[in-house]
């Protein structure tokens, strides 16, 4: 998942493909052939190229998908698509026989699978339709799913409350992240889409949940998600509730407020819920 194009370099440095190939050729920016002759590069020697600065999460996922769906990927787009709920749960079944995390199957597994059928939306080569037939299979997938998510702790960590913002109708991403907190030991409460800010806030400072679990897609106006956050993180603050933020909403803005803490990935979030507490 982490090589890329030519071109996909070259928007990422914002210069030209004629440019980075001097550069790869140069030996400047590292790079390998592939059997075709073609260059590519890996995305730890751009970042050695860069310096070690980080590269935009969103910036990331933009190129990240030109690469052409692996093996699982491809399963699971061609499950979705054809609405086979079994099919999907199995090949998640599968994923964790094979050692796999929940967090790393819908990181590297569903999602991009999910983004191609989103550009081939955009693209007009899917129908509404049959997106939506993917997204109800995905979130059927989901429910049956529960089963396979791993249990590290009996013991009861508290309330979670897991819900988009805004107008924010993407929940899938939300679901997944409601099944992590409760295989982590949290009584999670699902708002899912759709739900006023006023009432996330009321809802955490009457409930003070030990956290709350925020979630805003690439779709989400990112002036209308700045107030939102800073609603539901004040009421958070009152509260002493933890704010976790993730989706491409919140890696599009470029800041957050100071009790907040940003995910792109589910893997970086589960690590962050193990990490030892005083
Ligand atoms: C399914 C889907 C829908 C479904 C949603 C169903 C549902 N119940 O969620 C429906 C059909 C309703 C829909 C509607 C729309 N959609 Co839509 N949709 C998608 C699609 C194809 C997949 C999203 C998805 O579920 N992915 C699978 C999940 C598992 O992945 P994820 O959401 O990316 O989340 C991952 C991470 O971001 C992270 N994460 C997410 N949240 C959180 C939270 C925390 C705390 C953490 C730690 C991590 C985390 O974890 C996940 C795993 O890695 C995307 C394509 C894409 N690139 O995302 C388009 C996409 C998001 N949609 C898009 C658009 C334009 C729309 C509509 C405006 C279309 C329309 N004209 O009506 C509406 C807007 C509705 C609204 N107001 O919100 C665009 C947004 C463009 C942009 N600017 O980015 C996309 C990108 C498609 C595209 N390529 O153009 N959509």
């Amino acid at each position: 998942m982490d090589i890329i194009s030519t071109k996909g370099v070259a928007e990422v440095l914002g210069v030209s493909e004629a440019t980075v190939k001097r550069w790869a050729d140069a030996g400047t920016l590292k790079c390998f052939r592939t059997v075709g002759g073609h260059r590519k590069f890996r995305l730890r020697d751009v970042r050695e190229f860069l310096g070690g600065k980080m590269i935009a999460p969103e910036t990331l996922e933009a190129f990240r998908h030109e690469e052409p769906l692996g093996k699982e990927q491809t399963e699971a787009h061609a499950l979705a698509l054809s609405s086979d709920v079994d099919g999907l749960v199995a090949l998640v079944a599968k994923e964790r026989m094979k050692g796999q995390s929940l967090a790393h199957v819908f990181d590297e597994v569903i999602a991009p699978a999910m983004s191609h059928i989103g550009d081939a939306w955009a693209a007009g080569t899917l129908t509404t339709a049959q997106e939506h037939v993917a997204s109800n299979a995905l979130i059927e997938a989901i429910a049956r799913v529960r089963p396979l998510v791993e249990r590290p702790s009996r013991r009861d960590r508290g309330r979670a409350i897991c819900t988009c913002i805004g107008d924010e109708q993407h929940d899938i991403g939300v679901r997944v992240v409601g099944l992590i907190l409760s295989a982590e030991g949290f009584r999670t409460s699902m708002l899912g889409g759709n739900v006023p800010t006023s009432d996330i806030a009321l809802m955490v400072t009457s409930e003070q949940p030990k956290l709350i679990a925020l979630s805003a897609s690439g779709h989400a106006n990112l002036d209308r998600l700045r107030s939102d956050v800073a609603i539901v993180a004040s009421a958070a603050a009152a509260s002493k509730t933890r704010v976790l933020a993730g989706g491409h909403g919140f890696a599009r803005l470029p800041s957050v407020p100071n009790n907040v803490s940003r995910f792109f990935k589910l893997q970086e979030f589960v690590a962050l819920l193990r990490e030892p507490t005083d």
